[in-house]
């Protein structure tokens, strides 16, 4: 090797990490500050684990976490929308356990009857139309992905087959057709 070229391969190598190094540093930044600010879900079917009934996207905001959830391809009618304990989608949606209730009160509907009166993760129902889609939408004061004491990172969103009727335990609103965790970004 000439003299030329080993001098030439030091500082080209040098060069070589920095822009590695800067690239790494750029790429990390975006998520690094948006870190803990939003988290998404993706609802499969818990008959066809293939098949994604529903996207979530969830934001942590000034007035409360901010969830929208889009439905695409899932089946018609009333149907309970909850956040459940577990972190599982496993045995047909049975291992996200029961309803998120962190604070140990009786079944109801959040938006309404606050953390005192139903369970943290009682979104109530959402209504999808003859072609299979719907957009629910709720800004929940109290909840948060990690913070405070109703954190839903690591849970699970469950779609009932049957409306949830407010009744106790848990709504009566039968098996699970749609799961997904809700994974921080
Ligand atoms: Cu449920
Ligand atoms: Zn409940």
């Amino acid at each position: 090797m000439s003299a030329l070229m080993s001098a030439l391969k030091y500082p080209l190598r040098l060069i070589l990490s920095f822009i590695a190094a800067m690239a790494l540093a750029l790429g990390a930044a975006p998520a690094a500050w948006a870190a803990g600010n939003t988290a998404q879900a993706v609802l499969y079917s818990t008959a066809d684990e293939n098949l994604a009934l529903g996207v979530a996207h969830l934001e942590e905001t000034a007035e409360g976490l901010d969830i929208q959830v889009s439905f695409l391809g899932a089946p018609t009618g009333t149907h309970g929308f909850h956040i459940h304990a577990g972190d599982s989608c496993a045995e047909a949606g049975n291992a996200a356990g029961g309803h998120y209730n962190p604070d140990e009160v009786e079944h109801g509907y959040l938006i309404e009857d606050g953390f005192a009166a139903a369970h943290a993760g009682d979104l109530g129902n959402v209504v999808i139309g003859e072609d299979g889609t719907a957009l629910y939408t709720a800004l929940v004061p109290g909840l948060a992905l990690t913070k405070g004491d109703h954190p839903v990172a690591d849970h699970a969103f469950i779609l009932h087959a049957n409306p949830d009727d407010f009744s106790q335990p848990v709504g009566n609103a039968g098996s699970r057709v749609g799961c997904g965790i809700i994974a921080q970004d």
